[in-house]
């Protein structure tokens, strides 16, 4: 099994080398869905790293680029192993980052796993103002709305998502969920969420406990 310390540590040192080497040599192992996810969640420790190294001003914004970039690659490394749908679909899932944030890495990553567990995903993309959610539900019907979001501010992004859910008349025809690293469960209620998580793999659980 791959070194997990290792993994965070070459994330949050943008060692490009060293982490594409190892998650290479970690796929060509043919691992289980669980050792992957696992791994999942040490590169995302290794970019709350970076983060706080940018906070403390050792990093810069182009090193939160070059971070975005050095994570959109492992996952696409990664997502052959993550898991793939068989059968039928299970349900709909509409999802974006919400409106003000340009993060979009978690919601990929949501985005995948999801998929992989057999729902049918609608992604929004970035910077996904509420009545383009409201516009692609009335479309869709989905069973669910997850909302994305890494800034402070995209919890009020997501509340104003919601609300306008209300207004529209849209609310109790979905579950929603919220994820991102400043989602808390008293953001949740604040925002009138359904439920919230700051894992992906724990996300799917939650909406496959929904449609089931
Ligand atoms: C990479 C990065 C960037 C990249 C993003 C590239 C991309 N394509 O996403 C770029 C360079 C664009 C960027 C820009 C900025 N960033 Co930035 N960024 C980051 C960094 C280092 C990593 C974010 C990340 O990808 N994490 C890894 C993923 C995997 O974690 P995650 O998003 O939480 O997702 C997981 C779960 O939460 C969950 N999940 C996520 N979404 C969803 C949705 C659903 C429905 C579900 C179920 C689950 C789920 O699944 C994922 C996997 O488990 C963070 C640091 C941090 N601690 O987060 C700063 C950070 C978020 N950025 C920050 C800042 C300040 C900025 C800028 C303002 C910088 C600037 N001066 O320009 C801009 C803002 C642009 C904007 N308007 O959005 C601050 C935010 C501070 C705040 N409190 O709001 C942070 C926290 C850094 C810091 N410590 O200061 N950034």
């Amino acid at each position: 099994m791959i070194d997990l310390n290792l993994l965070t540590e070459a994330v949050g040192d943008l060692d490009e080398e060293k982490l594409l080497g190892l998650l290479n040599d970690f796929v060509a192992t043919n691992p289980s869905e669980e050792e992957a996810q696992a791994v999942v969640n040490a590169c995302q420790q290794g970019m709350a790293k970076v983060g706080d190294l940018f906070e403390s001003g050792e990093y810069f914004v182009g090193d939160l680029i070059f971070a975005g970039e050095l994570l959109t690659q492992s996952i696409d490394i990664l997502k052959p192993v993550i898991g793939s749908a068989s059968g039928s679909k299970i349900g709909k899932i509409v999802i974006g980052t919400v409106e003000g944030d340009l993060h979009d890495i978690g919601k990929n990553i949501f985005r995948s796993m999801a998929e992989a567990a057999g729902f049918e995903v609608f992604d929004l993309g970035i910077d996904v103002k509420p009545s383009a959610f409201i516009e692609k539900a009335r479309e869709v019907n989905p069973d669910i709305i997850g909302l994305s979001g890494v800034l402070t501010l995209a919890l009020e992004s997501m509340k104003k998502t919601v609300d306008e859910f209300k207004a529209a008349g849209e609310r109790d025809k979905v579950k929603v969920i919220i994820g991102g690293n400043p989602v808390t469960q008293e953001a949740s209620n604040q925002i009138g969420a359904d439920a919230f998580t700051t894992n992906a793999a724990e996300g799917v659980k939650i909406c496959q406990s929904w449609v089931s």
